[in-house]
């Protein structure tokens, strides 16, 4: 009789443990409501790297990008948004453009600029990034089900 009511309460505590995974996939990400701003980001361009090589903006943000180069040719091209530009050696060119597209998107210089160009890469960031912690949730979950099992 105890023994049943034991095991009952365990499969109760793994059905729960099951429902909260399945939480933390599935729930919604409520990205707190920010009001869309202008954002503006000066990239200095030089062989073979961006600087800044990350941009975080948040979406519905309308973006310029101040393109620089400082050496030779260089461009930027945007996974994902299909943008593109390039930049002389000493001047700058703008990029606007509304960042209506959530995620990580890599952009990557569109000019072969030398030998070291296909490394020449940087990443937008639209909105948190939910893979990240969905998987520290993941994490936590786990070993809290490791914790049950001890007591077990
Ligand atoms: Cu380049």
């Amino acid at each position: 009789m105890r023994e049943t009511w034991g095991r009952r309460l365990e499969a109760g505590r793994w059905a729960a443990l099951a429902g909260l995974v399945v939480l933390v996939l599935l729930a919604p990400i409520t990205v707190e409501a920010t009001r869309p701003a202008e954002r503006t980001f000066r990239i200095q361009a030089s062989q073979f790297a961006y600087s800044p090589p990350v941009l975080a903006v948040n979406p519905g943000d309308r973006v310029t990008i101040e393109l620089v180069a400082t050496d030779v040719v260089h461009g930027l091209a945007i996974d994902g948004y299909d943008l593109e530009t390039t930049a002389e050696p000493g001047r700058s060119v703008r990029l606007t453009f509304v960042a209506n597209r959530e995620g990580s998107f890599r952009f990557r210089c569109s000019v072969t600029c030398g030998n070291m160009h296909p490394f020449m890469i940087g990443k937008l960031q639209v909105g948190q990034n939910s893979l990240l912690w969905r998987g520290a949730l993941l994490a936590l979950l786990a070993l809290v089900a490791g914790v049950w099992r001890g007591w077990a």
